[in-house]
């Protein structure tokens, strides 16, 4: 028997979906002025850059348009990792600004069975870096890269960490610090989520650079925080072709206006340095944002995107993430794709894989394993 509220941070954490209070959501195809978004041509000059400067300024913060110089090194490589199978490559990327300096690692296994440049995942890794070991020494269904070689799908990763610390004292002591300074200064500039995604273009630029990579297919995969992250920077960074958000929660694939599980206010409490100054003002006032989640999936269109839900993770609102993507479906339906969810929740164990918008809410806890990446592929087969 599910216990139907808790407490946390001194507030009252609601699971009761009977009790979650009615809400209005700004409206995904009409612009700021009041014009309806009829077409893609709107949608793209000025409802899309409208949302996206409304995502900097309150939520995520600005991302830096420039920096002065980046740079890829391949510091170890094995042609025949993995019995064979694939090529390892651990890449350096370095980034300059203003005389500054930033590296980060990035390890990249390519399928060697194959005629053309491989189609790519990229994780952004928020867990422990041993997930991603490139000796293989050590396997972690959370980025399990013999299964992706095996499927035809070349698998690459960077950890968070590297570029911004995941910690509230010391997000800072990465690349904010040494590149963007000046960002800690301001309101609306961009905190641990925004240095992560920018770190996931920086990746995507070395993939541009890389031939046996197919460019035009980069998936971008993120877990929880992870999963926030690889949608803001999909919606950001058009160049990313798919994206797959496991469990991403609150500011991530879940509707901030509903009053379940993890809320505005609580995020702020624990982890305000993902966001910018400006997302604070929510915390108690979450009606006056001028986005909601659903916005940010209608970012992402028509580009194909997953987002997935656990049954052990109320946390995360699954029911509320389920809701984004219905929320969103305008947006698709503007560019003529294909979306087919069902009218209401979909049972457990039952992934939505033929759809523009994908989804599943499997059974167990909060995580990223073997089940969704089986389904990532599903998805990836089909929309790519
Ligand atoms: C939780 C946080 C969630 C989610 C998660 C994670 O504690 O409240 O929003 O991001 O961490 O990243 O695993």
């Amino acid at each position: 028997h599910a216990q139907k509220t808790d407490k946390f941070m001194g507030e009252i954490v609601n699971y009761d979906e009977s009790t979650v209070p009615a809400y209005t959501l700004p409206e995904i195809l009409l612009t700021t002025k009041g014009e309806r978004v009829k077409n893609t041509s709107i949608w793209e000059k000025k409802r899309r850059p409208e949302l996206l400067a409304l995502f900097e300024e309150h939520v995520y913060g600005k991302t830096p348009g420039s920096f002065d110089s980046l740079k890829f090194i391949v510091t170890n490589e094995k042609a025949d990792a993995m019995q064979g199978k694939a090529h390892l490559k651990e890449i350096k990327i370095t980034a300059w600004n203003k005389g500054n300096l930033v590296s980060f690692p990035v390890v990249l296994f390519i399928p060697n069975n194959r005629k053309k440049p491989a189609p790519v995942f990229l994780l952004i890794n928020n867990r422990s870096n041993r997930n991603t070991d490139p000796t293989r020494a050590e396997k972690s269904t959370f980025w399990p890269a013999e299964l992706m070689i095996d499927s035809g799908y070349a698998i690459a990763a960077f950890h968070h960490g590297d570029v911004a610390p995941d910690r509230k004292d010391s997000y800072q002591n990465g690349v904010l610090a040494h590149l963007f300074p000046a960002e800690l200064e301001k309101d609306n500039g961009m905190k641990a989520i925004g240095v992560w995604a920018w770190a996931a273009s920086r990746v995507m630029d070395y993939f541009k650079t890389d031939k046996e990579i197919d460019f035009n297919k980069v998936a971008l995969v993120g877990h929880s925080r992870g999963g926030k992250t690889a949608l803001w920077a999909a919606a950001q960074d058009q160049r990313f072709a798919m994206v797959f958000s496991s469990c991403s929660g609150s500011t991530g694939a879940s509707l901030a206006r509903r009053k379940y599980g993890e809320t505005i206010s609580l995020i702020n409490k624990q982890f305000g340095y993902w966001f910018n100054n400006n997302y604070k003002k929510y915390s108690n006032d979450v009606n006056s944002l001028p986005v909601d989640q659903h916005m940010l999936i209608g970012l992402i269109a028509p580009r194909p995107v997953y987002t997935t839900n656990a049954t052990e993770d109320r946390w995360a609102d699954p029911y509320g993430s389920f809701l984004s993507l219905e929320n969103a479906k305008p947006v698709y339906d503007l560019y003529g794709k294909k979306v087919a969810l069902p009218k209401d929740m979909p049972a457990v164990n039952s992934p939505i894989i033929n759809s523009a918008m994908g989804y599943h809410f499997r059974e167990g806890k909060h995580d990223l394993n073997v089940y969704d990446w089986t389904n990532f592929i599903h998805f990836a087969k089909l929309h790519f």
